[in-house]
Parts: structure tokens; C-alpha cells; sequence
């Protein structure tokens, strides 16, 4: 029996809400039948088209998830849930990268195995995600750690290792096709991407070299490359990190001093890529500041090399690279960096000591000292001069460390009146400053054959278009075997050996010396069992303490281990086919799933794993194992949650311990203190909750009140344990329910920005998620509300408003505006008393990818058959959102008295006549006399008495 309550006519505010609606229950049971069903289980179905949406898997730390975490989680769960329900076969999987610094470091502390440690983790974050309601095929979940998984990402660096990059074909090719052309022709005529340093060769000499000579040539070519380079050594970590792990000169992570270090590591040849990586991002619909970080940070400059010849030097000459050619003619020095080779041999005898000891200095300063002290000049004359390639001048040669080893030529053409450090520098060590003024004017000059000076004309001529001025200096420079035109980028090949425990074995053998692969039958190597997780004694990392860890009984392995970004820059493809024992995936698969087609996560991996993976991409792409050249077609990048540090105030000099109210506190000398945000609520400190949780409070601590309460000050912070201002999921969800966190999280503002965590908003929408309740049951019953009814064109109205707004928005990745659309719609049903099954069914299925736990219960309570994750979602149809209906206000003599709602179509005089008979004007018009009825079209009827 269906018992009606109208309570459109109490004030909502004094409604006591269900105690019936108890997420606790309805989560607990729907998590366990969902697990029974295995109904997010997700199979390739051609007759579908596919979506895949991807998060950045986690690192599994010790804490848990705090409440930032989960934002991107419930944003892609929100849109997978919804893609599947509009037709979509979908893909949204999860792992963990599980590999890392912080287990090894708790290893080295406690002395637990990482995998150990690792695996607890991981089974707390499996928890924490399930309770979540997150939509994951856990079938497909994969651990970086793990050998099954990793022993792929071996595979793939076995692939780079068997590669290299072909700049005529412009994509990756297999070693043989290089061993070949050796062979043949040498290396004079190969295009091919190597180390600067390769030397030429010709057949003949190939041919004569003995294998290890060849081994170590090929090494020049191979996409991942064993080498001596200057590497950023952490001692304190006892590992070497990548450019974006350091920064402003110190680890990224615990801020440890890092040093520029000579060592043997392995390299990825990212550099070949670094122009595919650039057009790639035009391909791609990821944020602007990705793209510009990237942009930058591979950093493309074209310009030229330009070769100077040494005075009393004819058989050396110095090369600067240079991205202004044309303000050549303004040059009135040459900068070499500390680190540059042949400087030895330039240095006159009377500046070699000064040289010398300037070399010293400047080796111990880190490059990014050297690149932010801009102001601060530093340098030292050489006593030697080259000579300028057009006048012929002879201009002096200094060092100066702001001109970097490693990028260019590691040496400059200094243009005073060009460049603001050659400004700074020459007018320090006051050197000529010859006026360039701009570009087009210098140039008419410099095609000016009567011109002071004995000039070469490089064949410019007046008013020539600097773009073409630029390619006949070029031209004359080549020509001339001066220089050259180049193309430089900032890109550096990327680091790949870590001296750690934690992280993939490199598959790799020594022999004489010379790296090799190990059989591709022998993968996976696996990380073996070592005593303590330290570097041994003699400096080795800690693979050095594996006992008789030899390949073939034989032969040592590489003891470095891979870097985080290996098992990260390819496991979306795993995803696609993680039990394959065969292959890192079937073709089928990803002939299948192809790309991702959302992929959330966090901006702080704009140039290491976002670059990183783009790059292994390009080359699977190359190869032939994939069949998209970009992973991913659109990323967002998830604001972060930031906390709300709470604070009490402690009286400075006080022999019993006392806290100060937040109001109060200007009155006293205090010292302000983070108080763990679990004691505070709505600003207001619990103070036996705060008692217990602050072991050196004695019972006799004091408090001073306002009010007889105890204010506490806030502050937004970044979430984080030191500042006791971390929120657990876990303790949200067992007060409001998951459905009830999912929804604040997307309440909390747009997903891509940054905003604090204040849990005093979740009331607000636990209140609603009992109203939506409330259209299904009575409040404090369990009296069911739903009828087997039509809708009334009102209630359509609602709905379907609430329909297309929520599907734009979830088009729009505007999550926050759908939680709002639904309160809105919420409010409106509960206006017009809403009990028609056939609005409620609807809305179920609208809401349930957002709240799916109460959405399920709902519609299990309906009838529903089959679980609400399966159902269709709604699509609106314009013909409920059209307005039929007008209302009218009617006054009479102005005076609004009633309203009428009529049919748009009706004539003025029916809807006088209509109005005139409302039983709401009679004691207003008895005894009166109506003059005129007035009827302003759309807008009011007024009846003039
Ligand atoms: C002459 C000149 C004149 C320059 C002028 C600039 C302005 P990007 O665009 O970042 O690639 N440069 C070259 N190698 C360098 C090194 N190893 N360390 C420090 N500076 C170096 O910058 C290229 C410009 O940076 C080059 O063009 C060179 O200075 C300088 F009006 O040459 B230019």
C-alpha cells in the first residue's frame, strides 16, 4: 500500500530525514554481490565500440590513501560507469607501480623485504579502492613488481638494446639492417642517430675490428646504451636521479644534495625521438602547460654551428652553436665552458695557472647555480684568440661558466649588444660592444660592400628578408666548410641505471667486459635475494651482495637496476591482456583497445613519465607491436586536494601547559601548533579527543575559552603528515557512506583545479543523498512511496532538464556542475511530490554513476531485474523541455491577488474569462465592477475595478 504524506506543505528544513537510508548496509552488500557477479569483469566485444579510460596507477605508500588521492579515481570511474551505460564497451583498469624508493629506504630501516612491505600496501589500497565502489576490472590488475609483469618491460628495454634510429626512415630499425650496411659501405654514409663522439669507419675497418671493438661501436647506436656521462649523483640516496627527479639542485625526493658525477650508465636515446615527441603533441588533446612543459623541455632551437679559427692554432679550430647568425657581425668575444676539452690546449703559458684554478672553481658549482646567478659574472681570459669568419678580427677567448658543458658546443659567439649575459659578461671584463641594432638594419649593413673594414660578403644583398639573410650566411658557411645549419635540443638521453635494490634487472651479461642480452628464453631475470639492501662494501650497488648471481654460472650481470619510469611508460598495454604468458599483449588486444581514450592524473609528471612513456610509445609504434603512435588521446590533469591545517595556540612561559582560544590568542604570548584535524570539527577543537591524542599532555593542562568553546585557526596547506592535516577516505566513508564521499569529492569544484579539503561541506551533500532517499521512502519509515503513475509534464520536465544537463556536463568532464544539477532536480521532484516509477527509474539510472551503491539499491527496490551498472542512460528529449505552459500573474488594479497557468495556445479572450473565474479573486471582486480586463501577452492579466 502506498501511503501519501504531503510534504510539500511543511517546511522542508523541519522534515527529520530517513534513518533508513543507511549506506553502511547498502554499500557493505552491494560491494560483495558486485565481487560475486564479477560485473565490472570487462571481455573485447567487437559489436561495441570501445572506450579505455585509464588512471595513473598509484605507488602503493605505507599511509594509505588520504582524500586526495581518490579525486581522478571517482572522476574516470564516474565516466567509465556512464560510458558503458551509453554503449560503450569499456576499459578501466588498475594496478600499482610498484617498484620505488620509499619501500627500499623502509627495506634498509626495518629490514623487511620491499616485496613484503609492498604487498601489505598494496592490500590496504585494494581495500580502500574497493570500498570506493570503483568500477576496476580487477581481473586485469598488474604489479610493476612483480616478475610475470616486469619480466616484459625486460623484453621491451631487449628491444631498444636490438635497435636503433634510422633518420632516413625516421623511425626505429633493428641493429642488423646498421651491422649490414657496415659491412658494406662503413659508417660514412649511414644516417643513423649516435653518440657524438662515433667515429668514422670504413668497411674494411669493420671488418677487421674484433667483435668486442664492434660491440662497443654499436653501442653509439643502440637505443638504450651503455656510457660514461655526467650523471646527478645523491650520495645521501646512494643513487644517481633523473633531471626530473632533482630539483632546484637538491632529490626531489627528501631534499638531499646532489652532485654532477662521471659515471657508466645505461642511457635511453630519447633524443632520437625528440622531433616525433614534439609534432606528436599536436596529435593530442592533453592540457597547454603539458604540452609547453614538454615543449620546453625538449627545447628545440634551430640555428647554426659556426666554426672559428685559432690564431697561431692552424690545426684547431672552435665551434660555437649559435641560434643568431645574424648577429654575427656583432661579436666581440668567445666563451667556452669550464668543462671544455680542448681549452688545455688554447691557454697561453701566462694565463694557464689563473685557467686552471678557475676550472677548479667552477667544478664545484652545480648547473643550476650557475644557470640562476646569472647576475654574478664569473670568467678568465684564455690568451687566446680566434678569428672571425667575415672580418677576419681577432677576438679574445675566455672561460666562463655560464656557458654550459653540456648543451650546444659547450662554447658561444658573445654578442654584447645581443644577448643580455655577453652584455653583462663584456661589460664586466670591458670588451667591445659593437651595435647590432635590430636584425633587418644589421643586416642592410653587413650587405654593404663599402663598409669599414675588409669583410668577406657572404652574398647578402639589401633588404633581404632575414629568413633568406640566414640561409645565405648558412649556405656561405657550409660552402666554405665554416659550419653548418643545426638543429640542437635541450633534451638530454635519459639516465636509465639506478644503483638500487627495488626495481627491474637489467638483462644484461658482461662479457670482456662488453654488455650483451641474456636469452630471450631466460626472462624474466629475477631480482635476486641480497643480505641487506645497501651498496657492498666496495661501492657496488646492493645487486653486488647476490651470492653466485652469474649468467650461465658464467658471466656477471648488470647490477643497476631500472629506473621508476620502465614499468610505468607501457602498462596500459598490459592492462589490455595481463595474463598473457606469450606476449606483453595479444595483436588481437590492441588491435582491439588500440589507445587510451582518457587518461587522468597528476601534472607533476609533465616531462618524466608523460615523456617517458610517449617516447616507448613512438618506438613500439616503430616496430610494429602497436598501433598508435600517441598512448593517449586526452589527458586531464587532476587539481590537488590541499588540507586544512588546523591550529591551537600554547602559552609561551607557563608552568601548566594551556591552550589559547583562536579569538583570544592576540591577548597572550603564544606559540601556534598543528592539531591533528581529526580532533577539530567546524573550527571547534574537541578537547578530550585532543587530550588523548598528545601523549605530553598532563591531566592538569588548561584551556582558555570564548564562549565556553575552544576556536581553532585554519590554514590551507599541502596534505601531508607532518602537518596533521591528513583526512582518510576509510573514516569519511564510515561516517557518510562511499556514494556520499564520491559525490563530495566531485562537489568539492572542477576537477583540474587545486582546492582544500574542508569536510564541513559534506554534510550539505549527505543531506541530499537522504532526500533523493526520501522520493523512495518515508522519512523515518519504510513506508515505499512509488506508483505505477504517469508523469506529469512538470515531473518530465525536471527530469529531462536534469538528463541533458548531466550529460553535457559529464561531456564537458564537468563533474561538480552534475552533482549540483541533481540536487537541483532532487528539489524540484520533491516540490511536486514526485511517486511516478516511471521518473524515479530514470533518475536511478541517471544518478548511478555517481552514487552506484544507492543507485543499485534503488533500483533493485523498483523491480530491476539486472544491475543498474548495465542499464541505458536516459538521453533527453527536447519535446519534455519545451515550456507549454505559461503562468500568469492576475492582479486587480495592479495588485497581484492570484496566478494562473495556461496553455500557451489559448487565445486572450479564453484566458480573461479563465482568469475572471479563479476562486481566489471572489472575495476580492464581490460587489465590485469590472471595467476592463487587461491582458498583457506573456506577461500578467489585470482586472480594472
Ligand atoms: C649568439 C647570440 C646572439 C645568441 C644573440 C643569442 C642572442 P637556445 O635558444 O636556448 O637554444 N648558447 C649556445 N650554447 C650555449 C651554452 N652551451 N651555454 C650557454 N649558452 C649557450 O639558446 C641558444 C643561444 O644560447 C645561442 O645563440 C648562444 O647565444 C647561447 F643576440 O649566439 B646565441
Amino acid at each position: 500500500m502506498t501511503y501519501l504524506l504531503d510534504i510539500s506543505l511543511q517546511p522542508i528544513r523541519t522534515i527529520i530525514l530517513s534513518m533508513e537510508y543507511n549506506p553502511r548496509e547498502i554499500e557493505a552488500k552491494w560491494q560483495a554481490r558486485w565481487e560475486a557477479d564479477n560485473i565490472y569483469k570487462v571481455e573485447e566485444l567487437n559489436e561495441k565500440p570501445k572506450f579505455y579510460v585509464l588512471d595513473m596507477f598509484p605507488y602503493p605508500s605505507g599511509a594509505g590513501l588520504h582524500v586526495g588521492h581518490p579525486l581522478g579515481y571517482i572522476a574516470t570511474d564516474i565516466v567509465s560507469r556512464f560510458k558503458r551505460m551509453d554503449g560503450y564497451n569499456v576499459l578501466h583498469p588498475v594496478g600499482f607501480d610498484s617498484f620505488g624508493l620509499p619501500a627500499e629506504q623502509y627495506a634498509i630501516e626495518t629490514g623487511q623485504h620491499p616485496a613484503i612491505t609492498t604487498q601489505n600496501n598494496i592490500n590496504t589500497y585494494i581495500k580502500q579502492l574497493k570500498r570506493l565502489g570503483l568500477n576496476y576490472d580487477w581481473s586485469r590488475m598488474v604489479k610493476t613488481s612483480d616478475p610475470a609483469y616486469y619480466r616484459w618491460t625486460q623484453w621491451i628495454f631487449m628491444q631498444l638494446f636490438n635497435h636503433y634510429y634510422d633518420t632516413e626512415a625516421e623511425k626505429a630499425m633493428p641493429v642488423q639492417n646498421l651491422i649490414d650496411k657496415f659491412e658494406k659501405y662503413g659508417n660514412k654514409h649511414v644516417k643513423a642517430n649516435c653518440n657524438d663522439t662515433t667515429p668514422s669507419f670504413t668497411a674494411k675497418e669493420w671488418k677487421e675490428m674484433d667483435e668486442r671493438s664492434q660491440q662497443i661501436m654499436l653501442l653509439n647506436y643502440r637505443l638504450t646504451f651503455i656510457d660514461s656521462t655526467f650523471v646527478n649523483w645523491c650520495p645521501t640516496l646512494g643513487t644517481v636521479l633523473s633531471n626530473d627527479e632533482v630539483k632546484d639542485g637538491v632529490s626531489e625526493r627528501g631534499g638531499h644534495p646532489v652532485e654532477k658525477k662521471l659515471m657508466q650508465q645505461w642511457s635511453m636515446r630519447i633524443t632520437a625521438y625528440a622531433d616525433r615527441l614534439l609534432t606528436g603533441l599536436s596529435e593530442i588533446d592533453w592540457p597547454q602547460p603539458i604540452k609547453d612543459q614538454q615543449t620546453n623541455w625538449i627545447g628545440k632551437s634551430v640555428g647554426a654551428q659556426i666554426k672559428f679559427d685559432i690564431a697561431d692554432h692552424p690545426d684547431i679550430d672552435l665551434e660555437v652553436f649559435t641560434t643568431r647568425i645574424d648577429t654575427i657581425y656583432g661579436v666581440s668575444f668567445l666563451a667556452v665552458a669550464p668543462e671544455y676539452a680542448k681549452i688545455g690546449k688554447i691557454v697561453t703559458q701566462a694565463q694557464t695557472e689563473e685557467v686552471t684554478a678557475y676550472v677548479k672553481w667552477a667544478s664545484s658549482r652545480s648547473e643550476v647555480d650557475r644557470m640562476t646567478e646569472t647576475k654574478k659574472v664569473t670568467g678568465v681570459f684564455s690568451g687566446a684568440y680566434a678569428l672571425h669568419p667575415f672580418s677576419g678580427a681577432k677576438v679574445p677567448i675566455y672561460v666562463a661558466d655560464y656557458v654550459l658543458s653540456g648543451y650546444g658546443t659547450g662554447a658561444v659567439m658573445g654578442v654584447p649588444s645581443g644577448d643580455q649575459r655577453d652584455w653583462n659578461f663584456a661589460t664586466h671584463f670591458n670588451l667591445p660592444i659593437i651595435p647590432i641594432s635590430d636584425a633587418q638594419t644589421d643586416l642592410d649593413q653587413q650587405a654593404d660592400p663599402t663598409k669599414e673594414g675588409s669583410y668577406i660578403q657572404p652574398g647578402l644583398t639589401k633588404g633581404m628578408k632575414y629568413e633568406e639573410a640566414v640561409s645565405t650566411l648558412i649556405r656561405w658557411l657550409e660552402i666554405n666548410a665554416k659550419g653548418k645549419g643545426k638543429t640542437q635540443f635541450r633534451l638530454r638521453d635519459a639516465v636509465f641505471s639506478r644503483q638500487r635494490y627495488w626495481g627491474e634487472p637489467v638483462p644484461v651479461y658482461f662479457k670482456d667486459g662488453v654488455p650483451y642480452l641474456i636469452d630471450e628464453s631466460d626472462l624474466p631475470l629475477v631480482l635476486p635475494e641480497v643480505d641487506a639492501y645497501l651498496p657492498t662494501a666496495e661501492g657496488e650497488p646492493p645487486l653486488g651482495r647476490a651470492k653466485d648471481w652469474r649468467y650461465k654460472n658464467e658471466f656477471p650481470y648488470e647490477l643497476s637496476t631500472m629506473p621508476g619510469w620502465a614499468g610505468s611508460s607501457w602498462y596500459w598495454y598490459r592492462y589490455m591482456d595481463s595474463d598473457n604468458q606469450n606476449e606483453f599483449a595479444s595483436k588481437k588486444a590492441i588491435e582491439y583497445w588500440k589507445d587510451v581514450d582518457l587518461y587522468v592524473g597528476g601534472s607533476e609528471h609533465a616531462t618524466g613519465h608523460l615523456l617517458y612513456s610517449r617516447f616507448w610509445n613512438h618506438f613500439l609504434y616503430d616496430i610494429g607491436l602497436v598501433i598508435e603512435k600517441e598512448f593517449a588521446k586526452k589527458l586531464i590533469n587532476q587539481g590537488m586536494i590541499q588540507g586544512r591545517s588546523s591550529f591551537v595556540y600554547r602559552l609561551k612561559n607557563s608552568d601548566v601547559q594551556t591552550f589559547v582560544s583562536s579569538g583570544l590568542k592576540d591577548q597572550y604570548d603564544t606559540t601556534k601548533l598543528h592539531v591533528n584535524v581529526d580532533c577539530v570539527s567546524n573550527d571547534i577543537l574537541d578537547i578530550e579527543k585532543f587530550k588523548k591524542s598528545r601523549i605530553d599532555l598532563t591531566d592538569d593542562v588548561k584551556f582558555i575559552l570564548e564562549d565556553g568553546i575552544y576556536n581553532c585557526s585554519w590554514e590551507v596547506e599541502k596534505m601531508s603528515k607532518s602537518k596533521l592535516n591528513v583526512v582518510n577516505p576509510d573514516v569519511m566513508i564510515d561516517q557518510y557512506g562511499a556514494d556520499c564521499f564520491r559525490m563530495f569529492e566531485m562537489f568539492l569544484g572542477p576537477i583540474e583545479q587545486s582546492k582544500p579539503w574542508d569536510t564541513n561541506g559534506i554534510t550539505g551533500v549527505s543531506n541530499f543523498l537522504k532526500k533523493f532517499w526520501s522520493l523512495f521512502y518515508e522519512p523515518n519509515s519504510l513506508i515505499w512511496r512509488i506508483e505505477d503513475k504517469a508523469a506529469t509534464a512538470e515531473e518530465l520536465r525536471a527530469l529531462h532538464t536534469c538528463i541533458k544537463a548531466v550529460r553535457d556536463d559529464i561531456d564537458r568532464f564537468s563533474l561538480n556542475t552534475c552533482v549540483s544539477n541533481f540536487m537541483k532536480c532532487v528539489n524540484e521532484l520533491r516540490r511536486l511530490n514526485t511517486t511516478s516509477s516511471e521518473i524515479l527509474k530514470d533518475l536511478v539510472v541517471l544518478i548511478a554513476p555517481f552514487a552506484p551503491y544507492t543507485a543499485e539499491e534503488c533500483w533493485s527496490q523498483l523491480g530491476g531485474k539486472e544491475s543498474v551498472v548495465i542499464q541505458k542512460y536516459p538521453t533527453a528529449d527536447n519535446k519534455y523541455l519545451e515550456v507549454n505552459e505559461l503562468e500568469y500573474p492576475v492582479c486587480i488594479n495592479g495588485k497581484r491577488r492570484a496566478s494562473i497557468i495556461v496553455d500557451k495556445t489559448l487565445d486572450n479572450k479564453t484566458i480573461e474569462s479563465m482568469a475572471m473565474e479563479l476562486p481566489e479573486l471572489i472575495k476580492w471582486l464581490e460587489g465590485q465592477t469590472v471595467k476592463k480586463v487587461i491582458l498583457v501577452p506573456g506577461k500578467m492579466v489585470n482586472i480594472v475595478v
